[in-house]
């Protein structure tokens, strides 16, 4: 059996098992050869870890690595970057379980990675991009989106973002040490590569509503942001 990827996506899930199969489905007919998807399940209550095993029986381009507690997003994504790097692809994705991240967006966001971008991030605020939620929602996220500009002086206008292309070498680069735990690395991990140089560009996004299943985005998520971009705004002051 081959083990080198091309490509890699990586899909965090938290209680998936109506979504997953569809998103795997979806992903292992795209026209990209010697893709393969690392689904990284914390011990989901509903299931979802089965589902992928059973895709996983019949086609070894998907590997569960199931950790059996939830343990935050940042953690998730930090063990299914390891994870992805030991099948050497060129590209590695980040990518919501749930329906939101279309997948027919990423041979583009690999286009733009093989151009020579470290990150290309899939991006609701730029021309293009698009989403539509409920009220509070919409402004959680243009609040964040904010918050994190201010507090990182990054130029990325969707930098919460969670659908993402990046380099081998920048994947590389970001475990070299551990992520935030919770939603905020999404922002900790642009800010890092930027601060470094790498090459961070935006494809438009058209954010689809989960199909179905919860949000798992909570009041202890928002209180780590504020102060995660708190702390960073703090940081950047003291070092001037
Ligand atoms: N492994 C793991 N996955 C998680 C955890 N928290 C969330 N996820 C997954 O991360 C992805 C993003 O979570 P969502 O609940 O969709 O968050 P969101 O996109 O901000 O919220 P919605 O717009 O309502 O979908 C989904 O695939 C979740 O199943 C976690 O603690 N561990
Ligand atoms: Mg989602």
């Amino acid at each position: 059996m081959e083990r080198a990827a091309d490509v890699c996506v990586v899909i965090p899930t938290y209680n998936e098992a109506m979504n997953i199969g569809r998103v795997l489905h979806q992903l292992m007919e795209l026209p990209i050869p010697n893709l393969w998807a690392v689904v990284v399940d914390d011990g989901s209550p509903d299931g979802t870890a089965d589902v992928v095993k059973k895709i996983g029986e019949t086609n070894h381009r998907v590997i569960l690595h199931n950790r059996g507690a939830k343990k935050g997003l940042g953690s998730a994504y930090y063990e299914g970057f390891k994870i992805a790097l030991t099948l050497s692809p060129r590209v590695i994705l980040s990518m919501d379980a749930d329906g939101s991240h279309p997948v027919e967006l990423v041979p583009e966001l690999v286009k733009a990675v093989e151009s020579g971008a470290d990150a290309a991030v899939a991006s609701r605020y730029i021309k293009g991009g698009k989403w539509s939620s409920n009220l509070i929602r919409m402004l959680v996220s243009r609040g964040a989106n904010l918050l994190a500009r201010i507090s990182t002086g990054a130029g990325v206008r969707d930098m919460t973002s969670g659908y993402r292309a990046y380099s081998q070498r920048a994947v590389k680069h970001l475990v070299e040490k551990p992520f935030e735990r919770g939603y905020v690395f999404q922002v900790e991990l642009l800010y890092r590569l930027l601060r470094e140089g790498y090459k961070v560009v935006e494809i438009p996004l058209v954010f689809m509503p989960r199909m179905a299943g919860e949000s798992k985005l909570s009041k202890k998520e928002i209180f780590n942001f504020l102060r995660w971009c708190l702390k960073t705004m703090l940081k950047r002051m003291m070092r001037r």
